[in-house]
């Protein structure tokens, strides 16, 4: 009978509490095109493509400005950069917005983040936290918790899901439903594999995107004076991995940088890297590429280094997915993927992201939620990371804040299409300093995308039905007269709409 009771008095408190667990898996600059179930030409994800076959994809989910800091600011705050105090990556959070996290924990979720936090001031809303300080290192990171920083020997990625499985093992308190963000650094620059995918890719030739060579004809300047051309623009030691011939020269710059990246490897890990770079880089040096054979090379170099980076975050999803199985805890989780923003993949000859076009705006977005979302379904929806803090809140029953400006995703995850759901999107940037790319902002429909340079007084025009790969720029054109006018009475509703200020000030960055 005692025993009885006990079972009933657990199962009772079970039932007091069975709102959902919430499980962010989080990238950084992880491209829709480089996820197996968004019909990546280029790699293959088998533990996302999972998820995504027991859950929704999301094929429209887009940023609401394409940089690291303040994507991240508007996940937590689902308030805009103009509102949230993150208009760039030199921003800091405004503490007086509301941010789910803490609303969640409030409302008795026990909360953690792990990984790649990016934003200045320690988080705030968290049961644990552990961080890495500012972008963090690929191998031997340090992280930050409220007792102070630790290097940490191993793999970033492999650490991220490590400390989060810890933590779920360790000091998840059981009689209340967890929030975890557990938050990559990987795929972010540097693209510096793991131990585990060194050679993954070698003697295979990664396709290349339709507009590798694109010459930015018939845009504003803003697409022709970027610095962030994988031909132009990149380091060839920190970036290409191909150290200066000289090895006792005096190294200035990004190659001292590398030299400092490399020097945090054990030295296990240092000697897979050499037997993995040496060879190539020979291989490299010998040919003695020049022209669009070199801009080739430079090419399969990098996306193979990013891809290796994404094998990581697959297997370390993997092991979060058969954690939640092997502990009976995937029925009553939701398990969200996504990133801050996508990112080029060569196309327009770039790497990077900041722009609106549809590599860097596009995100991957999978959900799985037991009971609640279709296995193997799609949404079409325009939907953006300022509608996570929404959905996070309505999944636990929790009101939000009548400030935020996203909607909650929830009645997509239930299948319905919602007849007043958004029509149209806002995007902004900010961001004057590294790879020189122009403040702008715009709106895009399911088929349309107006983009405005302030500063070089200039639009462009895509209808991505025609021209997916954005490379005709029709404003001004008379075929498009309508449409343009309409959208830019679209673009100034969303900014009446999304109290953005008249004058667009320039960010400080
Ligand atoms: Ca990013």
């Amino acid at each position: 009978m005692f025993l009885l009771t006990t079972v009933l008095m657990t199962l009772a408190v079970g039932q007091a509490d069975n709102r959902p667990n919430i499980l962010l898996i989080y990238s950084d600059d992880h491209s829709a095109a480089a996820v197996g179930a968004y019909g990546s030409r280029i790699n293959e994800t088998p533990h996302l493509d999972r998820l995504a076959s027991e859950g929704m994809v999301f094929d429209n989910a887009f940023c609401t400005n394409g940089i690291c800091a303040p994507a991240r600011a508007v996940v937590l705050t689902g308030l805009h950069s103009h509102l949230n105090g993150v208009r760039d990556n030199g921003g800091r959070l405004d503490q007086s917005k509301e941010t789910f996290p803490r609303l969640l924990k409030a409302a008795g979720y026990n909360t953690a983040i792990i990984g790649k936090w990016h934003l200045k001031d320690n988080p705030v809303g968290f049961d644990h936290w552990e961080v890495l300080p500012g972008q963090g290192h690929y191998y031997a990171p340090d992280f930050i918790t409220p007792e102070g920083k630790v290097r940490e020997p191993g793999y970033v990625t492999d650490l991220t899901t490590d400390k989060s499985i810890d933590w779920l093992e360790e000091d998840w308190d059981r009689d209340r439903p967890f929030l975890l963000m557990c938050q990559n650094k990987a795929p972010h620059r540097g693209w510096m594999p793991g131990p585990d995918h060194l050679t993954r890719y070698d003697g295979t030739v990664i396709p290349e995107p339709n507009t590798l060579f694109d010459d930015w004809s018939g845009r504003t300047r803003a697409a022709s004076e970027q610095e962030m051309t994988i031909d132009r623009h990149m380091y060839e030691y920190y970036d290409l991995k191909v150290p200066p011939l000289d090895p006792d020269a005096e190294r200035q710059g990004p190659d001292r940088w590398m030299d400092n990246i490399l020097a945090r490897m054990s030295p296990e890990q240092r000697e897979a890297w050499e037997a993995a770079y040496g060879p190539r880089n020979q291989a490299y040096r010998e040919a003695g590429l020049s022209g669009d054979d070199l801009h080739r090379w430079k090419y399969q170099r990098y996306v193979k280094d990013y891809l290796r980076c994404i094998a990581s975050v697959d297997d370390n999803v993997g092991r979060l997915l058969d954690w939640l199985d092997e502990n009976d805890l995937a029925d009553n989780t939701i398990v969200i993927y996504t990133s801050d923003q996508g990112f080029f993949l060569g196309e327009h000859g770039w790497y990077d992201k900041r722009f609106m076009y549809e590599p860097s705006l596009r995100s991957p977005f999978i959900v799985r939620w037991p009971g609640t979302v279709k296995p193997g379904s799609r949404d079409a929806h325009l939907v953006q990371n300022l509608d996570v803090a929404q959905t996070f809140l309505d999944v636990a029953g929790v009101p939000a804040p009548e400030s935020m400006q996203g909607s909650s995703l929830v009645p997509l995850l239930k299948g319905e299409s919602p007849g007043d759901w958004r029509e149209s999107i806002y995007y902004e940037y900010f961001e004057k300093g590294i790879h020189a790319v122009q403040p702008h902002y715009g709106v895009r429909t399911d088929r349309y995308k107006l983009m405005y340079f302030p500063e070089l007084e200039a639009w462009e025009l895509y209808d991505l039905q025609n021209d997916p790969d954005e490379i005709n720029n029709v404003t001004g054109q008379s075929d498009y007269q309508q449409v343009e006018s309409r959208l830019r009475s679209e673009l100034e509703r969303l900014r009446v709409h999304y109290l953005v200020p008249e004058a667009m000030p320039a960010a400080e960055g």
